[in-house]
């Protein structure tokens, strides 16, 4: 039975990478910080079949005994603080974490000795591409990140190509774009809205405060793209892979295609109010990905597109808000 280790194992690609490993016949180990009894309960009820460890990304003694307990043959390290509007208030912190945690996984394999066996995933991002210097990005495109969460994940990144080209370590970076679904924390984007618009319907809220509504980001579904960390682990040579839709939409399109979904005329004028303590220090205006090696390497397509995407977050936050208030569920395009 293989054997894998998995950080950030209750964030949303967790919860997905876990699943799908799980019913691979994967034994998972998560790595779960902090000192309460909570978070391992959570665990077992949310995520039954996962073997906690406590762990935690800053310290590495810590980090060798996980690895010496699991004996992993897959690493995952989906760990961060994952907000890039957040880690301007947090740089310090967010380098420690996102930065430096893959650095100390790292340095932990080469302490326990399984350096030359273990294979790693470094979620890295396409945040790291930020201003961008060529339109649709891929593996080739210059970085040049606009956020502390992005120059993090750019060290990160050349961090995991250091150590496969130094030591000769199995690393791959998988460079993934937005991704999103059920599983998603309400602080980002498209959950904020998906569950802003349910409880609009469903006469729970009467406003919806977002920052900038230009940006484009290449949005798809998170449990398209765990496949895409597990297959990239699956190869004889670890590499780096852009994984995308290839389509890209501003977020006043997500806003304007929820309210359409939930049968909201004119959301927009009704209900959202532009917030300018939501707006961040610095943008990223533009994201799309060209994923063409990651799709002819290793046969990965993604299968929900767009008003998929967003037909799936409504439905599951409008079934979510009318259970938790007892609210028959309304009759919308996507119930
Ligand atoms: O949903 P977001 O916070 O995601 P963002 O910043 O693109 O980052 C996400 O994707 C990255 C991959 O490229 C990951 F690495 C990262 O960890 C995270 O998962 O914001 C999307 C866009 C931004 O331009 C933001 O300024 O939406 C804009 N926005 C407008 N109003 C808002 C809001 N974002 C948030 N979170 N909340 C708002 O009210």
């Amino acid at each position: 039975m293989p054997r894998a280790l998995i950080t950030g194992i209750t964030g949303q690609d967790g919860r997905h990478l876990s699943e799908f490993l799980l019913e691979k016949g994967y034994e998972v180990f998560g790595l779960i910080h902090g000192q309460g009894q909570e978070k391992i309960q959570t665990l077992a009820d949310e995520q039954p079949g996962v073997i906690p460890i406590q762990s935690d990304l800053s310290d590495s003694g810590s980090l060798i005994s996980a690895i010496q307990k699991s004996k992993p043959d897959e690493i995952y390290n989906l760990a961060a603080l994952s907000h890039v509007g957040v880690s301007f208030s947090q740089p310090e912190l967010t380098a420690h974490i996102t930065g430096l945690g893959i650095l100390r996984i790292l340095e932990a394999c080469r302490a326990v000795g399984i350096d030359q066996a273990v294979k790693i995933y470094q979620a890295s991002s396409s945040e790291m591409f930020g201003k961008v210097r060529e339109t649709p990005q891929n593996e080739e495109t210059p970085f040049h990140p606009r956020s502390p969460y992005g120059v993090a994940k750019t060290f990160a990144h050349y961090m995991g190509v250091n150590y496969r080209e130094a030591y000769g370590m199995f690393l791959c970076n998988g460079i993934l774009f937005n991704h999103e679904g059920e599983y998603r924390a309400p602080e980002f984007v498209t959950r904020k809205i998906t569950k802003s618009v349910a409880r609009i319907k469903l006469g729970l809220q009467m406003q919806l405060n977002l920052g900038s509504l230009t940006p484009k980001r290449d949005w798809g579904y998170a449990g398209d793209y765990v496949r895409a960390m597990h297959l990239m682990m699956q190869q004889q040579e670890p590499d780096d892979y852009v994984i995308a839709t290839g389509e890209t939409h501003s977020v006043k399109e997500f806003v304007e295609l929820a309210f359409e979904l939930a049968e909201i005329q004119d959301g927009i004028e009704r209900f959202v109010v532009q917030d300018p303590s939501l707006l961040r220090p610095s943008e990223v205006d533009l994201l799309v990905g060209d994923s063409t090696k990651a799709r002819v390497k290793l046969g990965w397509v993604p299968t929900l597109d767009f008003p998929g995407l967003v037909a799936l977050m409504l439905r599951n936050d409008l079934m979510l808000e009318s259970k938790r208030y007892d609210i028959p569920i309304p009759k919308t395009k996507v119930t």
